[in-house]
């Protein structure tokens, strides 16, 4: 494919351009793409180097994962100077030749803004542990005294998403155990006060930072997050919500109760900007719906934290061409998700009822209904997205009984069937790529990568594994150096074959090279899919569902295009029509084999 042809310009004055509403955006995780220094650690040049291979799969734009100095004590999330690169991934000078390189190839660039927290080496963390408990200091977190009257318990009965009490003790100036501070990270990832005025403007400085350096867009790290209930009150268990504040899904209950066509997606803005009409849904987990209140405790989903992205879309509205903003929110319902959508706040939600989704027809039209219809009533595009950093490969996900897609998997666990798992993989990218709106993909599934699932856990870098007392893997599973060429050292990764974590042997015969040119291909399937999109503008349409296959089969029209997707286990017969592009190789006789999604046009 030619890439001079897509080079990004600028927006003339007066036009607006929603680039993202139907925005391919492909996740780089820089730990783990490229290694241009050889010390196994991948880095900003290494990005660079390799970011042709992107433009021709055909993405409209790039999130990097955090680079910013770091201790990594979480991978990065964990962020001593907001306005640095880490000398792990190189430099400042780094970072403008990869978003010069990309913007030259017509590739949008995203950065992920991490405001729940910082690192416990932030400077106004070190400074904050040197003052005294009131001061000023001290005021940009979240100390507490401790209860009892000792004050040697936590102030609160709040738990760290990572395992144990959210709360550490801190020495005093005389040595003698003094405050507590907030995490509900890990224990390197105090949380700031954003009641507090100077974490506001300081933030609001850090998005100019960026904004005025070139970059299209932020992911926000935890959106739902940065502002607690007024006097941090205990959690009350409610069994939903387990010991975190929010549900863990499960394949549930769902009813398809879908609309005939949803997703009016580019019409005119409905965005009410106000409160907007929080109706409960049912979200997709087994959590009851309650009308209008958020699904989780009181360290989530607050209501004040609107104010906080009516802020900072009132900085990014200022830049042209226009910015964008992408909540990393785990709320539920959708409707209250909806809310950080709206028209005066951010641009986009990450769909995760979308990617936790299990393998179960019914429940894939609900939650593409809803979705669609929940969003569309504030104006805002659905994402639709599958794999993260975060979560369980879907290609593994889906080869697994009950698709397990947090926590991990290790060696001893049940295995993944690889075979299954990638089929139906490669069913649901094609089912994604031609919803009605944006796309995420998260580096490496364009390869149809598993999740490496036997990894050593002497290897185990994810503090998940530590603070959950060995219980939940964590999520190095997902994070492993991808692989580039099947012949070179840490398959081209790194040249010297040095890799952060080792790579599983499945990896080389997935390698990018041994993709390149094989028309069955997950890498090729990937680049057609991407190409007849944009040729047919799916992710700019509307969605009508086709019902004439049966409750086990995903089916609906767009754009001209219909899309079929069976998740039974029959073959369906097929409707008329030339078949544009299938995840698998079809039989020839006019069916549909289970697991398969096909693109009729
Ligand atoms: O994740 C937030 C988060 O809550 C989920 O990742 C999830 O609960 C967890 O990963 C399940 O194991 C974001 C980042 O994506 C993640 O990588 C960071 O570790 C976290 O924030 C803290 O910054």
């Amino acid at each position: 494919m030619s890439t001079a042809a897509r080079t990004v310009t600028p927006t003339p004055a007066g036009e607006t351009d929603d680039w993202w509403r139907d925005a391919v955006v492909y996740q780089i995780y820089p730990r783990s793409f490229a290694d241009a220094d050889g010390d196994g650690m991948g880095d900003l040049p290494g990005i660079t180097d390799r970011l042709g291979a992107l433009a021709d799969l055909g993405v409209d734009a790039i999130w990097l994962s955090p680079f910013y100095r770091s201790p990594q004590a979480d991978a990065g999330y964990d962020v001593a100077d907001y306005r640095e690169v880490d000398p792990l991934f190189g430099t400042l000078a780094d970072f403008d030749a990869l978003l010069a390189r990309a913007h030259d190839l017509g590739l949008r660039v995203i950065v992920d803004l991490v405001p729940n927290h910082s690192s416990d080496r932030h400077r106004w963390f070190v400074d904050a542990l040197a003052a005294a408990p009131g001061s000023p200091e001290r005021d940009r977190y979240l100390f507490r005294d401790g209860l009892g009257p000792d004050g040697s318990e936590p102030p609160n009965n709040w738990q760290s998403v990572f395992g144990g009490p959210a709360w550490n003790r801190v020495a005093g100036p005389d040595g003698a155990p003094g405050q507590w501070y907030l995490h509900l990270f890990d224990p390197h990832q105090p949380d700031f006060n954003w009641d507090n005025a100077e974490v506001r403007t300081e933030f609001e400085a850090v998005l100019r930072f960026w904004l005025d350096r070139g970059v299209d867009g932020f992911r926000v790290d935890v959106a739902h997050g940065l502002v607690k209930q007024a006097g941090l009150p205990d959690f009350v268990a409610d069994p939903a919500l387990g010991t975190l504040g929010f549900a863990v899904p499960t394949a549930g209950d769902e009813d398809a109760d879908e609309e005939d066509t949803v997703g009016a997606v580019g019409e005119s803005d409905k965005g009410d900007g106000g409160d907007g009409d929080d109706k409960g849904d049912g979200g997709s987990s087994g959590a009851p719906a309650a009308e209008g209140v958020s699904h989780l405790g009181p360290m989530w989903d607050q209501d004040g934290i609107h104010e906080i992205y009516r802020d900072w879309r009132r900085v990014l509205d200022k830049y042209s061409p226009p910015r964008m903003l992408v909540a990393e929110a785990w709320v539920q319902p959708l409707t209250r998700l909806s809310r950080y959508v709206r028209s005066d706040e951010m641009h986009q939600a990450f769909n995760f009822d979308f990617l936790e989704a299990p393998w179960d027809a019914a429940v894939l039209r609900a939650v593409i209904s809803r979705s669609l219809a929940v969003n569309t009533s504030v104006g805002a595009t659905t994402t639709w997205v599958l794999s993260n950093h975060d979560v369980v490969r879907h290609p593994s996900r889906f080869g697994l009984a009950g698709g397990r897609w947090r926590g991990g998997i290790g060696a001893d666990d049940p295995q993944p069937d690889a075979e299954l798992g990638l089929r139906r993989g490669r069913a649901a990218t094609l089912t994604m790529l031609a919803l009605p709106g944006s796309a995420y993909l998260y580096q490496g599934e364009e390869l149809g990568l598993p999740e490496h699932t036997t990894l050593p856990d002497s290897a185990r870098q994810d503090p998940t594994w530590q603070r959950s007392g060995h219980t939940e893997r964590g999520r190095d599973g997902c994070r492993v150096p991808i692989p580039w060429e099947s012949a070179a050292p840490a398959l081209g990764f790194s040249s010297t074959g040095k890799s952060w974590l080792p790579q599983p042997e499945s990896f080389a015969r997935l390698a990018r090279d041994r993709q390149q040119d094989d028309p069955a291909s997950t890498l090729s399937m990937y680049r057609t899919a991407l190409r007849s999109r944009r040729e047919h503008g799916l992710g700019r349409g509307t969605l009508s569902w086709v019902r004439d296959f049966g409750t086990d089969v995903v089916a609906f029209a767009t754009q001209g295009v219909t899309v079929v997707t069976n998740l039974g286990r029959s073959p369906v017969a097929l409707p008329p029509g030339g078949v544009l592009l299938a995840s698998a190789a079809l039989p020839g006789d006019g069916t549909l084999p289970p697991d398969t999604a096909v693109w009729i046009g």
